[in-house]
């Protein structure tokens, strides 16, 4: 790590919560710490050493944990960024209800979690989430340098990457979500301009991290069937960046827990609560209460444990501390009520006068005291239905100094990926939760030794730091330029061009069509071009120091209906033929294409097989089109199609190509580069542009002299020396390149038009 670029970098952390909350009392404001996984999490990661070998300098912006009222704002402001380097959102009560306990935990937590049958799809939660991701946006560019590197976290700050984006296209953003992202099925649940614009607001990051390979997998093929962003091994070019997708299973601050567990006071507490609870073995649950924790579950299973091991009455305790949260949504709320009443029944079913089955506390608990419990307990039982990652089962794992203990862990959580030395169960299985405490109360010690030595190695050396420090890492290393492999169109060489162009006696102007000069349309008979087009084609033919040539896969005839009356030449069907302009069609080389008609048939079997595919018959060549086909389908056809064409072609000398959603059967030997060469032997050129943006066009480019100023629309590898974004970027230059045009000739009274 350069030290020099870590000291001159500065972080910005963007979480809803602020680590603290602000408590607004007659006597002043105090700050309070806030609890929760993600809040837990960044507070270690920012006092940690290894924060400091990233950058130099950390903030946090987040809202504040309660309304604070406006003549308090500006003293809040001041306090939280002078004593805490904090950034305060304000936010009034109203706009955080609809938001956070409406479309956050009322759709997306349900929804993200597996529980579809929960999640509400209301107008008013929607775009209380937009304000508020808007707010955010807002105070983030009053705060952030240009040169700052923004991390965004959770679930709740879903569309910020884009917002921040949109206002700065060079900032480096990072995003991770510490929720899982569910499978397309249930994601597509949300209301298609909801999804879409959340999957949008995710791309706006330039790296987006999830627990788990499964949850990064998850997003990548909803980006896929829902925007058609296709990724390779996790990386994903949208227009001309590129964003990584990727895996980083967040760690504990294992030192403290570990340290924390040695220390006297948390010793004392530990043996006073043993003592207490008599002979009994213990099993411990640490959950926030939410029904995604299988705490119902995790009651069933122990009460059937119960039921089938009558020798283990009277001599196990399972103490469940459960944790307040989210108070005030229903779900909640009903979900207290049925676990309060089944402690109840399990209790009065089993217990005695001297013994009580299960000790229920619902209450947050001071740092030290979980920790005494953590070391007290002979087996954790942490039973979540679905759990973004779980981060007690590894806190409880590292406050295990005896290395004692016994985990038993839901394979839903995302810890179980990392912790396969505990009993793995499925929570959905009463017997099984029943069976695999069994196991855990008789393990032999030596057995729990080894399994909890292996788990605590792993944890230790992959900490809360090391997740933090590997994903910024990532994102700073990750070269904004890279996408463009230095090629982006800047300034300074779009001057050289003008003064180039300007220069120039001779030029040769080749563009192709689609994808080019027109965006894709959903069926190629509609990618029309606009009057804007045509007035700048015409503007740059008429011009007699130009030649300017349309190079295309386009057929004869379509290129003489749309571009009829300009001055400039036709290159069509990929150069198997020219039509200089005035003159006739010429025929470059001359094909036996009986394979057409040999072929047809299993393009059209395909087409007829993929709603939405459909075959393109030209005049020396055959094109499958799958534009409009449900992405996913559309790219396991196309794999299928060609390998069908690749074996049956293999004793005939055609190409078949794969283009932007289109499968092309040509002769081999016909390409771009044959029409390039057509032109460029015409005349001597001072000056030569060529711009495309398919695979096509590498041939064209290839056969274009070295200066030739190429341009390559988006950014995918390419042998071109310039990117433009899009078709809209590349009228830009023209617009530009016919103005020169227009100047010149206006200041000789010659008409452009
Ligand atoms: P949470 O759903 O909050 O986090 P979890 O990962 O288990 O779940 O973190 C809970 C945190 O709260 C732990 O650090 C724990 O020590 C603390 N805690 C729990 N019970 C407590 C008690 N009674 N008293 C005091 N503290 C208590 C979300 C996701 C998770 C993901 C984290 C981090 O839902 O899946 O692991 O973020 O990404």
């Amino acid at each position: 790590m350069n030290t020099a670029a870590a000291e001159a970098r500065r972080i910005v952390v963007v979480s809803n919560r602020l680590p603290f909350t602000v408590v607004e009392a007659d006597d002043g404001i105090a700050f309070q710490d806030s609890a929760g996984g993600v809040a837990t999490g960044l507070r270690a990661l920012l006092s940690s050493p290894d924060s400091q070998s990233v950058a130099s300098e950390y903030v946090w912006v987040g809202w504040p944990g309660s309304t604070i009222s406006v003549q308090s704002q500006e003293q809040v402001k001041s306090r939280a960024l002078a004593e805490f380097g904090c950034y305060p959102v304000f936010l009034s009560g109203q706009d955080f209800e609809n938001f956070y306990q409406g479309f956050c935990n009322k759709t997306i937590w349900p929804l993200f979690h597996y529980f579809p049958s929960f999640a509400k799809y209301d107008e008013e939660y929607w775009a209380q989430y937009r304000k508020v991701n808007d707010a955010f946006s807002a105070t983030l560019l009053e705060a952030i340098r240009p040169d700052d590197t923004i991390w965004v976290h959770d679930y709740h700050l879903m569309l910020l990457p884009h917002l921040l984006r949109q206002a700065l296209p060079q900032v480096r953003i990072g995003f991770f979500l510490h929720i899982p992202f569910p499978q397309f099925e249930i994601f597509r649940l949300l209301p298609a301009a909801w999804r879409r614009q959340i999957l949008e607001g995710l791309l706006g990051a330039d790296l987006i991290g999830f627990h788990t390979h499964d949850y990064a997998e998850y997003f990548l093929r909803c980006v896929q069937r829902i925007i058609g962003y296709e990724h390779r091994l996790g990386r994903l070019v949208v227009k001309d960046r590129r964003i990584k997708v990727g895996a980083f299973p967040m760690g504990i601050d294992f030192k403290k827990f570990s340290d924390a567990a040695g220390r006297v006071e948390v010793q004392k507490e530990s043996e006073a609560l043993t003592k207490a609870l008599g002979e009994s073995k213990i099993v411990l649950s640490v959950d926030r209460q939410d029904y995604s924790k299988g705490i119902l579950h995790r009651l069933q299973g122990f009460e059937a444990m119960l039921h089938m091991n009558p020798e283990w009455r009277g001599k196990v305790t399972l103490i469940m501390l459960v944790v307040p949260s989210r108070i005030g949504i229903e779900d909640y709320e009903g979900m207290k009520k049925q676990i309060e009443e089944l402690v109840g029944k399990i209790n009065g079913r089993f217990g005695t006068i001297s013994w009580v089955p299960i000790i229920y506390q619902y209450r947050s608990l001071p740092f030290h005291s979980l920790v005494a419990m953590y070391a007290m307990s002979h087996v954790a039982l942490l039973t979540p239905l679905r759990d973004g990652m779980n981060l007690v089962a590894k806190e409880y794992v590292a406050a295990r100094l005896d290395k004692s203990g016994v985990l038993v862990l839901s394979e839903m959580a995302g810890s179980a990926k990392e912790l396969p030395e505990a009993i793995i169960i499925n929570p959905n299985n009463r017997e099984e939760i029943a069976a695999a405490l069994k196991i855990a109360l008789e393990m032999p010690l030596e057995e729990q030794v080894q399994r909890i030595d292996a788990m605590q190695n792993r944890l230790r050396r992959y900490d809360v730091g090391r997740w933090a420090t590997d994903f910024l890492l990532e994102l700073v290393s990750a070269n904004p330029e890279e996408a463009s492999q230095g090629k982006a169109f800047n300034a300074s060489a779009r001057s050289e061009l003008m003064r180039d162009f300007r220069r120039s006696e001779n030029r040769l102007l080749l563009f192709d069509y689609d994808g080019t000069l027109v965006p894709f349309a959903s069926s190629p008979e509609l990618a029309v071009p606009s009057p804007r087009l045509l007035r700048i084609l015409g503007s740059l033919g008429d011009n007699p120091r130009n030649e300017t040539a349309l190079v295309t896969g386009r057929d004869r005839a379509t290129l003489e209906r749309w571009f009829h009356g300009l001055r400039v030449s036709f290159g069509a069907e990929h150069g198997i033929c020219v039509k200089d302009w005035g003159g006739d069609w010429q025929v470059l080389k001359y094909f036996d294409l009986d394979w057409k008609e040999r072929l047809l048939p299993t393009l059209e079997t395909y087409a007829d097989r993929v709603p939405g595919a459909f075959v393109e018959q030209k005049e020396f060549s055959l094109v499958w089109h799958y534009r409009a086909v449900d992405p996913e389908q559309g790219r396991a056809a196309a794999r299928e199609l060609t390998d069908h064409l690749l074996a049956f072609t293999a004793n005939i000398d055609v190409q078949i190509l794969r283009g932007s959603k289109v499968i092309e059967i040509r002769n081999a030997g016909v390409n771009k580069g044959a029409a390039a060469r057509h032109w460029l032997s015409k005349r001597n050129f001072d000056f030569v542009l060529a711009i495309g943006d398919d695979t096509t066009d590498e041939e064209m480019f290839a056969a274009l002299p070295a200066a030739t100023y190429s341009f390559h629309v988006g950014a995918s590898r390419t042998r071109a020396r310039f990117y433009l974004r899009d078709p809209s970027e590349v009228l830009q230059l023209l617009e530009e390149l016919a103005g020169v045009y227009a100047d010149a000739s206006s200041k000789s009274g010659r008409s452009s038009t």
